[in-house]
């Protein structure tokens, strides 16, 4: 079968040099003189090439380029993870490390201190981060370049992008939650900071150091809200043949962002970062995939099956931990699992090695010069209400639980009855992702690794954070109990 991305040029390729003068800009503006031969460059790794037309060789051709499971990949292509302590961070690492991809990363452990001031700890137990290394190379011979540095810290971010300049960036290195966000001031105040400023540092210093280097940017779902009209999300930008219709007139929306509702000040910087990305490509010609990311569950790559110290984080409490991964930790410590509000909302969900899949497809198919492109990275949309009532029957089923539902006040601000039709064509059309992971499997996987007696104790030690206290309106309380449901 033809891999999806043969067809793809040096255009794409982070080792294409152009010779200068290309203009590139999205708004499509003349640079000015263009000079003879102006869509020409060089092969970092294959300088014997001399100036060539990047059209000229596609990846198929090209021996740098191999065969792999998830598309053509650059051999040894050097891969920097931005946030590489955290759940998807680590993930991530040790999934491209086991591909043959060249690690180097980032982290401030920042994610470790938002969990302790909450009062919680990550409920599979991780490692320290030179054991986590050290083990990676002793089990699994991946060896992976970690500095320990700030993203807002300007002169080590660039002082390290010196010296990997790496081939791809992934950036995970934010704050990820909503309801740290909406704490108080200072919270919220954080969380922008640290997200957007740490985002634009971090344009600023590719364009300077490493401008051939695409990004891969994580965003969310959650910036687009829960448009009640139903009209379909788009993958960020409107399709070719959208229009706005006005009175009597008509015009084109094709490739414009769409719109942003965001659902807390957390999903607002992630808003901020998008526009940010999208200028920055077309300003310098940077090349980006905003990855809107559904809420990602799971426990589950191969590799956290080696050894205890190789796994990932997982956090259950009111604060970081996410509704699918809160709820079969509610299940096995007999608390009745906390559907907010209705508990009709829905949203779009993917298992955490299906989101490993996408970052290596992804990652293979890097966008070309001054390209800012979207994917909603999902796999199925489900309401809360099926994916508690999902947990409750396996918990009950599979592992002689007696889970029960409470419905509770809900403690933020959203619509709780809502059409949602998201789209997300681009990973599977464009990327090849196939998902493997069903949500089932992935929950019976998270159960039997949460009910081990260590593990299960952890739970039972943090019981006091799970239960939400962070109202949007800045109360701080617990949420009334709506309803108990205990047939399913
Ligand atoms: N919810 C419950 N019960 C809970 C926890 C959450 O009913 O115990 C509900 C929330 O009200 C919300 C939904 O579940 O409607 C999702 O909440 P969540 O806490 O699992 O996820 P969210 O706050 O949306 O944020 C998470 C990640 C964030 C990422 C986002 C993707 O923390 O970093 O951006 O998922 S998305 O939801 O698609 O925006």
């Amino acid at each position: 079968m033809n891999e999806h991305n043969a067809d793809n040029t040096c255009w794409n390729c982070p080792m294409f040099e152009f010779k200068g003068g290309v203009d590139f800009r999205a708004c499509g503006q003349s640079a000015g003189e263009v000079e003879e031969g102006f869509n020409m460059g060089s092969c970092k790794r294959r300088p014997d090439l001399g100036f060539f037309d990047p059209s000229s060789v596609n990846f198929e051709e090209c021996p740098e380029w191999e065969k792999s499971e998830y598309g053509y990949k650059l051999k040894k292509m050097k891969v920097m993870i931005l946030g590489i302590d955290g759940y998807l961070g680590w993930s991530l690492a040790l999934w491209l490390g086991g591909l043959g991809y060249e690690i180097s990363g980032i982290d401030n452990y920042s994610r470790r201190n938002w969990v302790k001031e909450k009062g919680s700890h990550t409920i599979v137990p991780i490692a320290r981060m030179t054991q986590r290394l050290r083990k990676a190379k002793e089990v699994l011979g991946i060896n992976i370049n970690f500095r320990e540095i700030n993203l807002l810290d300007r002169n080590r971010l660039r002082e390290f992008l010196e010296e990997v300049k790496p081939d791809v960036i992934v950036h995970y290195a934010e704050n990820p939650s909503a309801p740290y966000s909406m704490v108080d001031d200072e919270h919220a105040v954080f969380v922008q900071t640290n997200n957007v400023m740490g985002t634009l540092r971090l344009l600023f210093a590719i364009k300077d150091i490493v401008p051939n280097t695409p990004l891969i940017k994580l965003g969310t779902m959650g910036e687009y809200g829960t448009p009640l009209t139903g009209r379909p999300i788009f993958e960020g930008l409107f399709p070719a043949d959208a229009v706005l219709k006005w009175g009597d007139r008509e015009w084109s929306l094709g490739g414009e962002l769409t719109p942003r509702d965001p659902v807390s000040f957390y999903h607002v910087s992630k808003v901020q970062d998008t526009f940010n990305v999208y200028e920055a490509c077309k300003y310098w010609w940077l090349r980006s995939y905003d990855i809107m990311q559904g809420v990602i569950y799971g426990v589950h790559i191969p590799a956290f099956e080696e050894d205890d110290d190789l796994r990932t984080r997982f956090d259950v409490d009111e604060w970081f931990g996410t509704v699918i991964n809160r709820f079969v930790a509610q299940a096995i410590v007999d608390i009745p699992l906390t559907l907010y509000g209705s508990g009709h909302q829905k949203r779009g969900f993917l298992a955490l090695s299906d989101a490993m899949q996408c970052m290596t497809r992804l990652i293979n198919n890097p966008p070309a010069p001054g390209v800012y492109d979207v994917v909603n990275q999902l796999s199925g949309v489900y309401s809360l209400y099926e994916l508690a009532t999902t947990v409750a029957k396996i918990g009950k089923e599979e592992f002689g639980l007696a889970p029960k539902i409470q419905r509770l006040e809900n403690p933020r601000v959203e619509a709780d009855e809502h059409p949602y039709e998201a789209i997300y064509k681009n990973l599977p059309d464009k990327f090849g992702f196939k998902p493997n992971v069903k949500l089932e499997e992935e929950i019976y996987r998270m159960f039997k690794l949460l009910t081990k007696p260590h593990i299960k104790a952890r739970i039972e030690e943090k019981k006091h954070v799970i239960l939400p206290k962070t109202h949007w309106s800045g109360e701080k309380r617990e949420s009334k109990v709506i309803e108990i449901i205990d047939k399913f």
